[in-house]
């Protein structure tokens, strides 16, 4: 049988990396199947020319996955593949949450023939299977032969075969530069980044967040060996293709247990599996020297910090109350001394905030080494405590806002503002944080830091700017580039000036020695 997994773009911005669930799957697939992926961030697809693609390439089930935001496009694409006869089996967190909106059983029409919900490392087999003989059924719940919910223990991990999958949807570069590239520095004929599991689950239960209540609070490790390897095939790839890979560890929380991720550091050091790596912390957890020198050994390049707010009210309102914003600057300074970026994430729109929020979470900012701040409002995705807590209290002004996906849009009215305001001050975070001139500032001040490190902050604001700026297309980017440019001549200059070999940064082949939620 053929099988096509896809998921959708959410049309606003380009995602930078490949969905993990794919190759999980893929992987996961029961011999003698063919297994098709396409990403719709990477290869663009609209309803007509998924079906035109199932039927011309005799797919005979169709697999999506989606985020919340992502699901309205991701109903319509099944409805296009439903529609030529070919069957459609939906998972992830939204339809795992929502599994009667998917099936049409709340009133509304059926997008899916089956969900598999929750985890389906165990229930992807059994679906190909029944897809087979023809008896797909409904729904798909990971339980045990007792009907107890069953979580995988990921010490059985499947291999992703790294070193053989097709990748080139997934080059963040352009093709026509291949050839030229792969000769800079160590080479940069392809750059991706990929994403690695090293464990789930995370017991933290965050009022906003899913992921307590979809991965559980119980907390799961693949092997060090399994990870490790899986570095090494990546790193083996990036060597024999002359290009570059970074690795996303999309664990929640990567140090969750300290004492297991210092573990798993040392192997990946002792193995020389390093590439550059980027991974969520939380700013608790980085408290520890050890940890954070671990990491810079170990190939960490950035660590994306779920800030959320400089307010302890807030904090506490979320049930985060562990975030600690005085102790904010101590662990970003901590990063910094070893050549380690953050990416501060910041939520507006809480019910302790107010107008002026943002200046005053950029006033603290400044007082921080650069890194890459983002701004998000305060969302509340289905089945969240947040979800409910907003619901029950009559506060959901669309209560439904993942039909109608408009981003940087709030679903609810906040306490102490307006939507209107709150929309504001998202607004006011990024123009301040991206303009030319703030990104001219954060490069001018790593003066004293590596060249490779300074391009490296440059590259990533200019992407990151997208996430709120839309900077889809060549000219977008190449009015960025523009209104940029006095900062890139800047570095250009520096660079021959030191020699361009010594300005490129490698990311995957150089050994590691400077010193990254
Ligand atoms: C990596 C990641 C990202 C990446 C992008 C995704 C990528 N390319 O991998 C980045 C950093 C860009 C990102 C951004 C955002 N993210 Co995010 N992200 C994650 C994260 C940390 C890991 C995803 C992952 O790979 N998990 C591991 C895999 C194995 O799990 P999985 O995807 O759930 O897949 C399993 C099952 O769900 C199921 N499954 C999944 N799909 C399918 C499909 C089929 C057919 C079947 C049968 C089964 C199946 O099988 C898999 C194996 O068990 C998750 C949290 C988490 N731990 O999952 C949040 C998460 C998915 N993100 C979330 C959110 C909210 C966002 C943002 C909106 C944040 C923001 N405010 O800006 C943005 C939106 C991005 C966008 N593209 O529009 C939420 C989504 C909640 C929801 N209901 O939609 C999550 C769950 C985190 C949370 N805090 O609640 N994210
Ligand atoms: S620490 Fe992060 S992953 Fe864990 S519940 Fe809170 S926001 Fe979610």
């Amino acid at each position: 049988m053929k099988i096509l997994l896809y998921n959708p773009d959410n049309g606003v911005t380009r995602n930078f990396m490949p969905h993990l669930w794919m190759f999980l799957l893929q992987a996961l697939t029961p011999p003698g199947h063919e297994v098709v992926l396409i990403d719709g961030n990477a290869q663009p697809m609209d309803e007509e020319s998924i079906a035109r693609y199932v039927r011309e390439q005799n797919i005979a089930l169709v697999g999506i996955g989606a985020m919340t935001r992502m699901i309205a496009k991701a109903y319509r694409m099944a409805d296009a593949v439903r529609a030529v006869g070919v069957k459609v089996v939906m998972g992830g967190p939204h339809v795992t949450e929502m599994a009667d909106e998917a099936l049409g059983r709340d009133g509304g029409s059926r997008h899916a023939d089956a969900v598999a919900l929750g985890e389906a490392d165990e229930t992807w087999p059994r679906i190909v299977e029944d897809a087979v003989r023809g008896t797909l059924k409904d729904v798909y719940v990971p339980v045990d032969d007792f009907g107890q919910e069953r979580k995988p223990s990921l010490q059985s991990y499947p291999e992703i075969p790294w070193d053989k999958i097709k990748l080139d949807q997934f080059n963040l570069l352009p093709g026509i530069l291949h050839p030229l590239l792969k000769r800079v520095g160590a080479g940069w004929g392809t750059f991706r980044i990929i994403p690695v599991e090293s464990g789930r689950g995370c017991p933290y239960g965050c009022e906003f967040c899913t992921v307590t209540g979809f991965f559980g609070d119980s907390i799961r490790f693949r092997t060090n060996e399994s990870v490790v390897n899986e570095l090494l095939l990546l790193k083996a790839r990036a060597r024999e293709e002359g290009g570059q890979i970074a690795v996303f560890f999309i664990d929640d929380n990567f140090a969750i247990n300290v004492k297991r991720t210092k573990s798993l550091l040392r192997d990946i050091i002792a193995a020389n599996a390093q590439v550059h790596w980027v991974a969520q912390i939380s700013a608790n957890l980085l408290r520890d020297e050890e940890l954070v020198d671990l990491i810079a050994a170990a190939g960490g390049k950035w660590i994306f910090i779920g800030m959320e707010s400089i307010d302890p009210a807030n904090l506490a309102d979320v049930k985060k109350g562990f975030n600690k914003p005085g102790e904010y600057a101590v662990v970003l300074d901590r990063l910094a001394r070893r050549n380690v970026f953050a990416i501060t994430s910041f939520i507006f729109g809480m019910d302790n905030d107010t107008p002026g929020v943002a200046e005053r979470t950029l006033k603290e900012i400044r007082t921080w080494p650069p890194g890459l701040p983002i701004f998000g409002l305060m969302t509340p995705l289905p089945a969240t405590p947040l979800y409910k807590k907003l619901e029950a209290a009559g506060r959901l002004t669309r209560p439904k806002h993942w039909q109608e996906f408009i981003p940087f849009a709030m679903a609810h009215t906040p306490l102490k503002m307006s939507i209107d305001e709150a929309h504001n001050e998202v607004r006011i975070g990024w123009a301040n944080s991206y303009s030319p001139e703030a990104i001219e500032k954060a490069v001018d001040s790593l003066n004293h830091k590596p060249l490779g490190y300074r391009i490296n902050i440059l590259i990533a604001r200019l992407c990151f700017r997208g996430i709120y700026f839309p900077q889809m297309g060549r000219f977008a980017w190449l009015k960025t580039i523009l209104e940029n440019r006095r900062t890139i001549f800047k570095l250009i200059r520096q660079g021959f000036g030191g020699g361009l070999h010594a300005a490129v940064p490698s990311v995957a082949t150089e050994p590691v020695t400077e010193q990254n939620h």
